[in-house]
């Protein structure tokens, strides 16, 4: 049995019941074979039974008064997975779906993008299994104190720096933020994604969508292709696919598609940014809204649904940016989106795509932009603010936006220079895994057994 085997073994053996986990688990440690046969030192030091446990888990109980003065409990989180690199750095996630496995496989995750963006940036992630939908301001707010109250003790500006993810943006990282000073006193750049009144960096809020179509231009550049002229589909209508639908316009392609929990449109004259903006970030309402806005919009509710499709994906786009969470593309939606002509399918969202998906992608030799290469410009950027709360200054939007797409380039550059080195041209997802895994797993031997 191979050195990787017999760790997923024991991995299955021991979390059966954190299966997102186990499948981020099993999309890197195999992708990463020939790395392993090639080396004896991981195996020797121990690294891949280290590096797939967390340094640190903390679970926390977080009580909070709803408006009716009813006591409300959730659960808070934060892994703290792996400082070989730099602070523990990764989001926050609210959702209902929130739980330990699915953490683990997003600070898993985060630990080799984190390592890929070539910046010192250890690997974590948390969150709450909390529902901001339908919940007032004064509601959040309470909630985002009460959960701040117990993570302080855990977090700081060279300790661990969280940051937004589904459920998490500006708003919420205001009230963490501020409760966080009023703990601590201390005015320091202990989260990401801050207004830019108190010590945001301009650019932050569009780095994960640009970053994503910034790696998809290297990656069509790669293959004499080019985003201008090109029709996207782009699921999810938050944060990630809104920004990735703004830089889609300006490189001068057609985004016709953009969904929710509850639904999606497909606009093949292309999606309206503007309203867009103002029904998910201004008015938080579902795309329903949407559809009473734009005439010629076509909605379908998940209920009618296919079953085990996306419609997003099945309307002949030749460009596809899943952005909105994991395993939302199935084998079935790979099949549709290939069979009509597409040729890039880049990830926003954390593992949006199955792993037979995955695997049809490479098989049929598409452009395919893994999350941790495509997606790792938001926490870049992340790193960027950082660095200007350090230095206590600011620099332009243009400054972080060059910095951002020097940052997505040297990604592609490891990805693709490394999956050449063994043996497969093209292939992002070996090319990123071990390109992201040398770095931390080298960084770990050097720094001792722990
Ligand atoms: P937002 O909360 O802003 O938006 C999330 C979007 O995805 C919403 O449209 C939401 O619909 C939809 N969505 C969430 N859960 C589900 C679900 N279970 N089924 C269907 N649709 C769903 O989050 P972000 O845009 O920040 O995050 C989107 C993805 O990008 C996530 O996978 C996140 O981990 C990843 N990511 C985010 C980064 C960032 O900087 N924000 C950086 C790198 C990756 P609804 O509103 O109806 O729930
Ligand atoms: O998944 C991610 O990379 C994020 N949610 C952003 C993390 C960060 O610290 O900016």
């Amino acid at each position: 049995m191979s050195y990787v085997q017999r760790v997923m073994e024991g991995l299955r053996a021991k979390y059966a019941y954190q299966p997102e986990f186990l499948q981020a688990a099993e999309e890197v440690l195999f992708s990463m074979q020939p790395l392993f046969d090639k080396e004896s030192k991981y195996e020797e030091n121990g690294i891949l039974e280290r590096i797939v446990v967390p340094e640190r888990t903390v679970e926390f109980r977080v009580a909070w008064t709803d408006d009716k003065n009813k006591v409300q409990v959730n659960n808070g989180y934060r892994i703290q997975y792996n400082s070989a690199l730099g602070p523990y750095k990764g989001g926050i996630r609210f959702h209902p779906s929130v739980n330990q496995g699915i953490l683990k496989f997003l600070g898993f995750e985060q630990i080799f993008k984190n390592s890929l963006t070539g910046l010192p940036l250890g690997g974590a992630k948390g969150g709450a299994d909390f529902d901001p939908k339908g919940k007032s301001d004064a509601e959040v707010m309470r909630f985002c104190q009460a959960f701040m109250t117990e993570l302080t003790r855990y977090v700081g500006a060279v300790i661990d720096v969280p940051a937004g993810d589904i459920g998490v943006g500006a708003r919420e990282i205001g009230y963490m933020y501020g409760q966080y000073k009023r703990l601590t006193s201390r005015y320091e750049g202990v989260l990401t994604g801050k207004g830019l009144k108190w010590g945001g960096s301009l650019a932050r809020k569009e780095a994960t969508g640009f970053g994503n179509v910034y790696f998809a231009e290297n990656m069509l550049k790669a293959v004499g292709q080019e985003i201008e002229g090109k029709t996207a589909a782009v699921s999810g209508s938050g944060n990630v696919a809104i920004y990735t639908i703004q830089k889609l316009y300006e490189l001068g392609a057609r985004p016709v598609t953009v969904s929710d929990s509850k639904g999606c449109i497909y606009q093949p004259n292309g999606i309206d940014l503007e309203v867009l903006k103002q029904v998910k970030e201004q008015e938080r309402a579902p795309l329903t809204r949407y559809a009473e806005l734009c005439k010629d919009a076509q909605y379908v509710s998940v209920a009618d649904y296919p079953a085990g499709e996306h419609p997003v994906w099945n309307v002949g786009a030749q460009l596809a940016f899943p952005s909105a969470t994991q395993n939302e593309l199935t084998l079935a939606d790979a099949k549709n989106l290939l069979f009509k002509g597409c040729v890039l399918v880049s990830e926003g969202a954390n593992m949006p795509s199955t792993l037979d998906a995955t695997k049809a992608f490479l098989e049929a030799g598409i452009c395919y932009g893994p999350a941790k290469c495509a997606n790792a410009g938001g926490v870049a950027t992340s790193q960027l603010e950082m660095e200007q709360n350090a230095g206590m200054t600011s620099w332009t939007f243009d400054e972080v936006d060059g910095k951002l797409k020097g940052i997505m380039a040297g990604i592609f550059k490891a990805a693709h220079d490394t999956a050449e080195e063994f043996g497969k041209p093209g292939n992002y997802v070996m090319g990123g895994n071990i390109a992201g895994f040398r770095k931390v797993a080298d960084s770990m031997i050097e720094q001792g057994v722990m």
